[in-house]
């Protein structure tokens, strides 16, 4: 019988293949699902969060992990109760209108669900108007805006000031990020947070929500 343990360096090592086996085989022989997720995927997961960070791991590695997590997240979840998923909250996240880069916001989107947080992935090209929508839609604690361009960075002050024309803005801490993106203009587009990569991204959202 597979060990959680190596469930978790299957993560680590991005093997989708052996995670997917393993998943399938502790799932068959009764083990608890939350157990799987937290124990082995996500523990997995948490690895190769600090990894990263510290420069020990790169891009192309970290989104194979992120993948063979998410196909073992996949076999497990439908055998769990919605209730039973200890979510620390919830978080809408996407990239700003006119730009369609989607490889650091699913990097970040991955994260943040690894740490516990149930994330909505909007997608591309999220207008102003559709960020809203996603806001009364989901009523999540977070909004996350991911830009990527110069030319489209300007997109998170447009959605922060039709936020607060639509009254939401009281409703939703906003944090942003992306390769042009600076604290500085977090500060000064008025949002809550910035943060430089995946793993700084998902320990503000826990910050931002004391978990
Ligand atoms: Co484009 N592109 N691109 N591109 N592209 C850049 C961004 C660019 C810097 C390349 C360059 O010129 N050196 C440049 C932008 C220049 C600028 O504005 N200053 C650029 C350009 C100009 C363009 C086009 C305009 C090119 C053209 O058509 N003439 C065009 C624009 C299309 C559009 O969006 N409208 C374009 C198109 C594309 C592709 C479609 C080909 C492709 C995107 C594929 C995809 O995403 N599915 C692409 C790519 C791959 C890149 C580069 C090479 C790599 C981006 C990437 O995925 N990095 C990029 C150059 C570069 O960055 N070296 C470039 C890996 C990723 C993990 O990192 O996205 O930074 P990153 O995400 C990090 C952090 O930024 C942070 O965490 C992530 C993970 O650690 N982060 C957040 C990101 N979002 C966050 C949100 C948060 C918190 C943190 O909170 C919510």
């Amino acid at each position: 019988m597979p060990s959680l343990k190596e469930i978790a360096e299957g993560v680590i090592k991005g093997n989708e293949k052996l995670v997917k086996e393993k998943v399938q085989v502790l799932i068959d022989e009764g083990t608890e699902p939350l157990e799987i997720i937290n124990q082995g995927l996500m523990a997995g997961m948490n690895v190769v969060g600090e990894r990263f960070k510290n420069g020990d791991m790169f891009v192309p590695e970290v989104m194979m992990a992120a993948r063979a997590m998410s196909t073992g997240i996949g076999l497990v979840k439908p055998l769990i109760n919605d209730s039973d998923m200890l979510s620390v909250g919830k978080v809408v996240i996407g990239t700003v209108k006119g730009d369609l880069h989607d490889i650091g916001k699913n990097l970040v989107a991955m994260m943040v669900e690894s740490a516990g947080f149930e994330v909505v992935n909007v997608g591309i090209d999220i207008s102003s108007e559709k960020f809203a929508q996603a806001i009364r839609e989901h009523s999540p604690d977070i909004l996350g805006m991911s830009a990527m361009l110069t030319t489209t960075m300007m997109q998170m002050k447009e959605t922060i000031e039709h936020l607060k024309s639509e009254g939401l803005r009281d409703k939703v801490k906003v944090i942003i990020g992306g390769a042009p993106v600076t604290k500085q203009f977090a500060e000064e587009i008025g949002a809550d947070g910035y943060s430089v990569d995946a793993s700084a991204a998902a320990e503000l959202c826990k910050y931002l929500v004391g978990a």
